[in-house]
Formats: structure tokens, sequence, C-alpha cells
């Protein structure tokens, strides 16, 4: 009944307060959305009503429709009949705009007659982040409201604009000071309560008129736009509704929209895409440590290594407001690494991303040296030098000496044992790992790297400072190469078997690069270098890696690798190296044959989804949806497929099996099932609930 309802209305003179409380987000879920059919018509029948107003408490507006009520059967009433109500209203209704408008609530806002914001406030349609396009007459209201192009912009990207461009473009009538929005929507109120005619968005014309008369816009919008929304099927269905808006009548292309949402909706790469929004959240969850666990201030980082990654992590927080002192050995090394930090900004900078005097803000919160004892006033020190064992102890030993009692020691280390790092010092509860992935300063992964011994506020805190600037950290136990490293590995043991069976590098690389992956294994070796690792004294041909490199194949970095590269870093496959795999393979007494796509991608994929079920199996994973955290945002696993775990939900666990069982000597002699994979293809479950 209503006393339940998050939804409470109130009359103030001839004003008729509508005010949902729907903590966190004051999502459009089933109650709220009957609230505000209700109270749109307790306010219409009251004659003493002159104006609606449609505010939320808490920290933001209706942040879109509730996410967990997808896939289920649909309560009336639905939305887009919530919207069509509030437009319908003879009394004009005004949206008073705080923190984020968003899908839904946006949509809310656009059936409203008028809209006031304050300037903090977001507003945006970001259904296409989650597969999905705005479901409730988004796709017609907007391009009403602001054209077709800037709607297209909109709808496309998902990206919100802030109440001020809002207000620019026409989409927020009133900007309300920050903290006088209920007062500015009861004076807008006031102002129109008296005239005749409201303004009605799906009614409008005048904003579509240019698109009309333009219909070539669609097509450049695809084709410029066609690196994004590749492999996608969300975006070209934004794409037609939009074009739907500018061609057909209003309630035709609201019929459209919503044929267009329910096929997305209940498709798979929705599903996927949801279970990414979830998944997300979930992995700043940790098992066992309560949620309001105490944590460390963390005011001052320091970073012991200016290379590539101790420069890239250092960015991290100096653009996110945190001094970093940044030591190094050698002056050299040391102005080196700032030079390219100050040439990374700059070229934020020059594209737009960051304002130019940010650049000057952020390298002046850097303090590089070569004094070692200046971490000694470090909150949290970060080892970000090269991969050696004896190396690292002997840095955590000398951070334990100088470090400030409480400081937390962090390493940065890919592979090795955090707990044998720890031992090194008289604290190791305050020793972990915090794994960023290369570019540090772009990529959105941290691992967080739990050992034996350290202490719950310790986590807790390397996990809110992933949080502040701006990561998706995941806990991972200790293991040779963490949750990350450890999947590649199987992928790349996998990648060299199959050249020597005769697939080549090119069919290798388009295996998953068709099925979205960034780059396949043989294109990031030629970006990494090939010869990391390599040692010319030492070397005995004894790896196709080994011949290239003693050949001088390198990588892109000498213009040649796996495959040649031009002026332009354009790739080609070489036939030099087709001969020098086939020369190896012969030496190795293997006779090639051919592959098809599907059986590559097999190989390379099921082992790694293998993997992940040991990692879980071990406890070294919390959760299957953290794996997928991890490739999704550590290595650019494309989005739409959920994840390395949800994919194999998806195509059904037990296919793994009979695909790992099915190449079985194929894969090594070393190779095992995961008892835990066997488990779940058995019982017709799945990895993630
Ligand atoms: C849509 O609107 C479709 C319509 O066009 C058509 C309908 C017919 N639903 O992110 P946070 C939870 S599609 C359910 O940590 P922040 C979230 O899981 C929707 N739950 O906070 C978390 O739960 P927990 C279009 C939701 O301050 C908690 O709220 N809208 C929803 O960092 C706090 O969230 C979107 O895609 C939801 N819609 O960021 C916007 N939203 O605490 C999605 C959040 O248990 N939301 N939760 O882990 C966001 O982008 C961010 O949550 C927001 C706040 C920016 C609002």
């Amino acid at each position: 009944g209503m006393a339940m309802s998050p939804v409470s209305t109130r009359k103030d003179g001839k004003l008729f307060w509508i005010i949902s409380d729907n903590p966190p987000v004051n999502a459009l879920g089933h109650g709220v959305r009957a609230g505000l059919a209700e109270a749109i018509a307790k306010g219409n029948a009251d004659g003493g009503v002159k104006a609606i107003i449609i505010a939320c408490e808490g920290r933001t507006f209706f942040a879109g429709a509730d996410i967990t009520e997808f896939g289920k059967p649909l309560q009336a009433p639905g939305l887009p009949e919530v919207c069509d109500a509030i437009e319908a209203s003879e009394k004009p209704v005004i949206a008073a705009i705080h923190g984020t408008a968003l899908g839904g609530g946006l949509e809310v806002a656009l059936a409203c007659h008028y809209r006031v914001a304050v300037p903090s406030a977001k507003l945006g349609l970001p259904e296409v982040k989650l597969g999905l396009l705005p479901g409730a007459g988004g796709t017609q209201r907007l391009p009403r409201a602001i054209g077709a192009e800037a709607a297209l912009g909109m709808i496309v990207s998902g990206n919100p604009v802030g109440a001020r461009a809002a207000h620019a473009a026409g989409l927020v009538d009133k900007l309300a000071e920050e903290d006088g929005l209920r007062d500015a929507a009861a004076d807008l109120a006031k102002e129109v309560m008296d005239r005749n005619t409201h303004p009605v968005t799906s009614r409008r014309e005048d904003k579509i008129r240019a698109a009309k008369e333009d219909p070539g816009l669609f097509d450049r919008f695809r084709k410029d736009n066609a690196r994004m929304i590749r492999g996608l099927d969300a975006p070209e269905a934004c794409i037609a509704a939009v074009e739907a808006a500018v061609n057909i009548p209003f309630e035709k292309g609201t019929a459209l929209e919503r044929e267009l949402f329910m096929k997305l909706v209940t498709g798979d790469q929705s599903k996927a895409m949801r279970h990414v929004f979830f998944a997300e959240r979930t992995a700043q969850k940790i098992d066992g440590l309560p949620k309001d666990t105490a944590t460390y201030r963390v005011e001052k980082v320091g970073i012991l290594g200016a290379g590539t990654m101790g420069g890239g992590i250092a960015m991290n927080f100096l653009t996110a407001g945190i001094p970093v002192t940044m030591v190094e050995r050698e002056q050299a090394a040391l102005d080196r690494g700032v030079a390219i930090m100050r040439k990374n900004y700059e070229r934020s900078a020059a594209k737009g991303k960051f304002k130019p005097e940010h650049v000057e803000a952020a390298m002046g919160r850097l303090n590089p040296t070569l004094d070692f004892e200046a971490l000694g006033e470090c909150d949290l020190i970060i080892e970000a030098v090269f991969e050696n064992m004896d190396l690292k102890k002997d840095i955590f030993s000398r951070l334990d000496q100088v470090a400030k009692p409480g400081a937390i020691l962090a390493s940065n280390t890919s592979y090795l044992d955090i707990d044998e790092i720890a031992a090194q010092t008289r604290r190791p509860d305050h020793v972990l790992g915090m794994h960023f992935f290369s570019p540090a300063n772009v990529m959105k992964l941290l691992e967080v790297v739990r050992g034996k011994e350290t202490a719950p506020a310790v986590l807790a805190t390397a996990m809110a400072v992933g949080k502040k600037i701006g990561k998706v950290a995941v806990v991972s136990g200790v293991c040779h190469g963490f949750i990350g490293n450890r999947m590649l590995a199987a992928r790349q043991e996998q990648a060299n078997a199959l050249l020597l069976e005769g697939a080549t590098p090119w069919q290798i690389d388009d295996a998953l690069t068709s099925f979205g992956m960034p780059m396949g294994p043989f294109q990031m070796a030629d970006l990494a270098g090939l010869d990391i690792g390599w040692n010319p004294d030492t070397t005995s041909s004894s790896t196709v890696r080994e011949v290239l490199c003693e050949q001088g194949r390198r990588g892109q970095k000498t213009g040649k690798g796996f495959y040649d590269y031009g002026e332009d870093r354009s790739r080609t496959p070489s036939k030099e190296v087709e001969a020098i795999i086939a020369d190896f393979a012969r030496k190795s007494g293997k006779t090639p044959r051919d592959f098809t796509e599907g059986e590559i991608r097999e190989r390379l994929i099921y082992p790694m989804i293998n993997e992940g079920a040991k990692i879980l199996e071990e406890g070294i994973a919390q959760r299957a949806s953290d794996i997928d955290i991890v490739w999704l945002y550590g290595y650019g696993w494309p989005a739409w497929t959920g994840g390395p775990m949800f994919w194999a939900d998806t195509i059904g666990v037990g296919r793994v099996l009979s695909g790992l069982e099915r190449h079985g000597k194929a894969l090594g002699d070393d190779f095992e099932i995961s008892p835990l994979l066997k488990t779940i293809a058995e019982d017709g479950r799945r990895f993630n609930g």
C-alpha cells in the first residue's frame, strides 16, 4: 500500500511536491513507478493544485531503471507508461534534478514539462553501456529536446553531460544555486503555473528539423564511430531509434524503441554487460571483512622506481591530488622518468582530456629524489623496480627501516611471492601486493594481493586507495602470476604449442581479435619487446622467440618481430617468420597441419577458463566475477561477453569441458582439468551463480 511507498506527496499552497526516497540511487523500481503514477494522478485530481514538482531525497535524482528487475516479469506500470502519464499531466510538471539523472531518470525528466538542475548535476542516457537503448521514450524525446546530432552523441556514447552544458543545449531550462534546488523549482513552478500551454517534448519538431534536412547524418555517424561500436548490438539500435525519431511520428518511434529494447534486454550481450556492472561493484566486497573496516589515511605516497610502471603508477596519485615522492638510484633515470610523465600529461592535455593548468598542478605534487630516506614520511610506499626476488627482498628490508610505523609497504610485482617479500620485514601484516597493469595510468585494473599475514585494515586501505585513484580493485591471493597473469600464462603455453603444430601467429592473433580482444599474444609480444628476459650470451635457439631475437627480430621497436612493421607501425605477416617457425617445428619433430579459427580459439580460451576454475577452487579469487573483472579491465576482454568465466557460463561449462577432453594430449602432458570445472559442468551449473 501507499504507506510503504518510497514516493510521498506534499501540498504546499498551489504546488504539489512528489518526493522519491529510494536509497541508494533512487532507482525506478516497481514501488517508485507505482508511486509516481499514483502521485501524478492525485496532483491532477486536486483542484487546488496548479503545478507539480518531482524531486528526490538522498544523493541523487533517479539514476535509472532498477537494473536488478531486468530479466524478470515486468510489474505494471512500466516506465514508458509512467513517463507518458507525466507528460500528459494537465498541470505543468517540473523536474528538480541533483546528483545524476541517468537512463530512466533522465527519461522521467524529459517527460516533465520543465527541468531545473543544480550546476553539479549530471544528465545522461548510459543504457548503451549495459547493452541496451533507452527504453522509456529517451530515444524519441532527447532528439526533440536537443537535436538529433547531439542526442546521438549522448545516447551512443552513454556519457553524461554536466548541467551547465545541458542548460546550454536546452535540456535544462534553469540552473539553480547549488543549495537552492527546491526553491528554484518552486519559483519556476510559480512563474509558469498560470500559462495556458506548456512545452511537451514529444510534440516538438523544431530541434529535429536540421536532421530531417540532412538525412546523411546517420550514416556519417555510423562511419565515424565504426571503431567504437564494433562487435556491439546496442549502438546500432540506438542510432536506428534516433533516426526514427526524426523520420516517423512519436508513437511509431516509441513502438520501435520498445521492440528494440525487448530484443536487447533478453539478448546475451546485455546480460553480459549487466553482469559486468554488478561484478565491478561486487569486487569491492572482501569476504570476511566487515564493510566498515577502518582504513588508514593515505595522504602521501612513495614510489620506488621511475621506470614505465613507477611513472604510470605515480600519475594516478598525482591526478587524484595525492602528493608522490618518487625515488630512483640514478639522476639520469629519475630525469627520464619525470620527463616521460610530463610528456604523457601534455599529450592528454593536447587531446583535451586535461586542462593545461592541471598538468602543472599534477607535476607540482611530485617530489622526485635520489634520497631513499625521503620515503620515511609516506603513508603508502609502492615498490616498482624490475622483477627480481633478491632485489625486492633487499628493498623491503630497507623500506622496513625507513618507513614510519603504520606505513603500508606494497609491491607492484606481477608474479612473485608476496609472503616471501613480506617476511623480510618486521611488519608482514603491513605488506601486500598492488599490481598495476600497463600502461598503469590508463588501465583500470588493480590486483590487490593479500598476503598470508596482511592485516584487514591494510587490505581495506589498499582497496579504498584503488577506488580513490579511479581503479577497479580486485583481491587476489598469493600464487605465481596472481589471477590475471596466471591465466595469461595458460593461454601463452597453448599459443606457443599451436605455432609448432602449424597455426600461424596471425591466425592465432586473429582468432582472439575477432573474438573482441584488443590484440593477440604475438602482437602483444611484439609490442612489449621479444627480448624481455632474453640474454644474448646464453641464448640457445631453444624457442621460436629466442631464434627471432637472435636474428634481430626483437619486436616493434626494431621494426620486426613476429610481424614486419611499417614506418606507421602497420603490421604485416612475415614470410621469414613462417619459415623460421616451420624450420623450428621440423627440428622438434612436429608435422604442421591446418587449423580452423574455432579450434584455435578453443585451444586458447578453454585452458584459460580451466585455469580460472583452479584459481577459484584454490581460493585465490574470491568469486568468478572477480576473474571476469581482471580480464575485462586488465587485458581488454570484450565487455559484451561478460569476461571469461561469464562467457563459459553463456556457452555452457559442459561445452568447455568436452572441448578440453577432445583436445586431450594436445593441451600438454602436464595439463589437468580442474575438478571444480568438471563438477560444475556435470551438475549443469554456472561459475557465476
Ligand atoms: C535504464 O534506465 C533503462 C531505461 O531506459 C528503460 C526502462 C524501461 N539499478 O555505483 P554505486 C546500486 S537502465 C539497481 O556503487 P556510485 C549499485 O549496484 C539504467 N541498482 O554508487 C550499488 O549497490 P551495492 C540506466 C543500482 O555513487 C549501489 O546502487 N542507469 C542501480 O559510485 C551504489 O551504486 C544506469 O546505468 C540501478 N540503476 O555511483 C546508471 N544503480 O551498494 C547506473 C546503482 O549493493 N548507476 N545501483 O553494490 C551508476 O552509474 C552509478 O551507480 C551512479 C552512482 C553514478 C548512479
